[in-house]
């Protein structure tokens, strides 16, 4: 019956940390998937949600959720992403609903953009994660990128970006991520968000931001910035986000979309086509997880606790990022890795090519993915020097 079904070759991130788990030298190190690891490596379970989770009753009964979520958790999602004070909540100008993860929301916002702008094609950085190929290629579109990465500055490439957006046709989808790009860990400024906005508005595009790791960046609410200044501006987008990093809380699937309209009656009947995109594809979201993003983000102290906690998960990032960059700098006076602390959030964008990336895995036990992406939040104390006098070694 399923002779014809092919192999599947893998994903090739998750692949990798297979291998990784049965390589068995001891100071190997861990740089490929994209988790957070504390000081001691450790994926960590945050203070803040743990106290969270010892509030649930776990003996009351798992009926279904509703196909758009809890209630509770949606306004908290809403008033995560866009800021509790926010002019578009107020007005009832977005439909939020629980998403199995950051994921989810990718793919119920590409079904949902797919059966209401059947016309509409798709632009995604070059390069991004490629998973976003998948999940939105999955939802039938044809998918175009726009230049980002320069690999000769190891920065943006603005002006070539810029002037491909402005090229867009009425009604593209563009996807952006509004903080600590995965995988280059290059964000535009201010100042080239706001030109970007600007031409997303003058080609009548339609946003949609994918937010998996805000609070990385420069803070909770300042990694939201384009997403509330564009939110306030008026006009309709399309924002997915992700609690898996900023919470630890990678298996949960606790993540939201939230589609701004232009108008509440909008945002009404986008809610009903988001519910109804659901109940199509897997009928209502996971329980457990959202009662306990729920009750955290609901009661002010554990709130502000999370806040505290996702500094502490920032701060030691870029502890690594200075550290990295000033023990790259002394074994390798002639190169320059300043990158390492302009870049943001858990990954680095390294320039290096797959046979340098081979050489640190096979001879060091380095593990980064093949595209030289490196998650630096998986750097701490015990493994930075090991990482650096690798890198020093295989970096021309
Ligand atoms: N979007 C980006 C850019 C990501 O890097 C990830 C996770 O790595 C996701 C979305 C999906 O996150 P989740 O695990 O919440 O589905
Ligand atoms: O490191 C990355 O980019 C991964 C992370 O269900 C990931 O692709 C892994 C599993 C998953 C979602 C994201």
């Amino acid at each position: 019956m399923f002779e014809h079904v092919p192999r599947y070759a893998g994903d090739p991130i998750l692949s990798l940390v297979q291998t990784f788990l049965k390589d068995p030298r001891q100071n190997k190190v861990n740089l490929s998937i994209g988790f957070y690891y504390d000081a001691e490596g450790k994926v960590p379970v945050l203070d803040s949600v743990a106290q969270a989770r010892d509030r649930i009753d776990v003996s009351a009964p798992a009926v279904y959720l509703p196909m758009e979520g809890d209630a509770q958790y949606r306004k908290a999602v809403q008033e995560a992403v866009f800021g509790a004070d926010h002019p578009a909540i107020a007005e009832g100008r977005i439909a939020t609903i629980h998403t199995l993860g950051g994921s989810g929301a990718l793919k119920v916002g590409g079904d949902f953009l797919k059966a209401h702008f059947p016309g509409s094609e798709l632009w995604i950085s070059d390069p991004t994660w490629e998973n976003h190929y998948n999940i939105l290629g999955g939802a039938g579109f044809e998918m175009h990128a726009f230049p980002y990465y320069d690999a000769a500055t190891n920065g943006l490439r603005f002006e070539e970006m810029l002037a491909a957006l402005r090229q867009l046709p009425e009604l593209g989808v563009v996807l952006l991520q509004p903080c600590c790009h995965n995988p280059t860990g290059i964000d535009p400024t201010r100042e080239q968000w706001a030109q970007i906005a600007d031409a997303l508005a003058e080609r009548n595009a339609i946003p949609f931001f994918d937010m998996a790791y805000q609070g990385f960046g420069d803070g909770l609410d300042e990694d939201a910035w384009i997403v509330r200044e564009m939110a306030r501006r008026g006009g309709a987008m399309l924002v997915g986000n992700s609690f898996s990093k900023s919470m630890s809380l990678y298996g949960e699937r606790v993540g939201g979309l939230s589609v701004v309209c232009p108008t509440p009656d909008e945002a009404a009947r986008v809610l009903g086509q988001l519910q109804a995109t659901v109940r199509k594809n897997y009928s209502s979201p996971a329980l457990f997880g959202s009662r306990v993003v729920g009750t955290l983000l609901n009661d002010p102290g554990l709130r502000a606790a999370w806040h505290g906690e996702v500094a502490q998960m920032r701060t030691r990032i870029n502890a690594m990022r200075r550290g990295l960059r000033d023990r790259l700098q002394a074994l390798r006076p002639d190169l320059d890795v300043d990158y390492f602390v302009t870049q943001r959030g858990m990954f680095s964008y390294t320039g290096l090519r797959p046979e340098q990336v081979d050489r640190l895995r096979d001879e060091f036990g380095v593990y980064l993915i093949q595209s030289g992406r490196m998650c630096v939040a998986g750097l701490f104390e015990a493994n930075l020097d090991a990482v650096a006098q690798a890198m020093a070694k295989v970096m021309d």
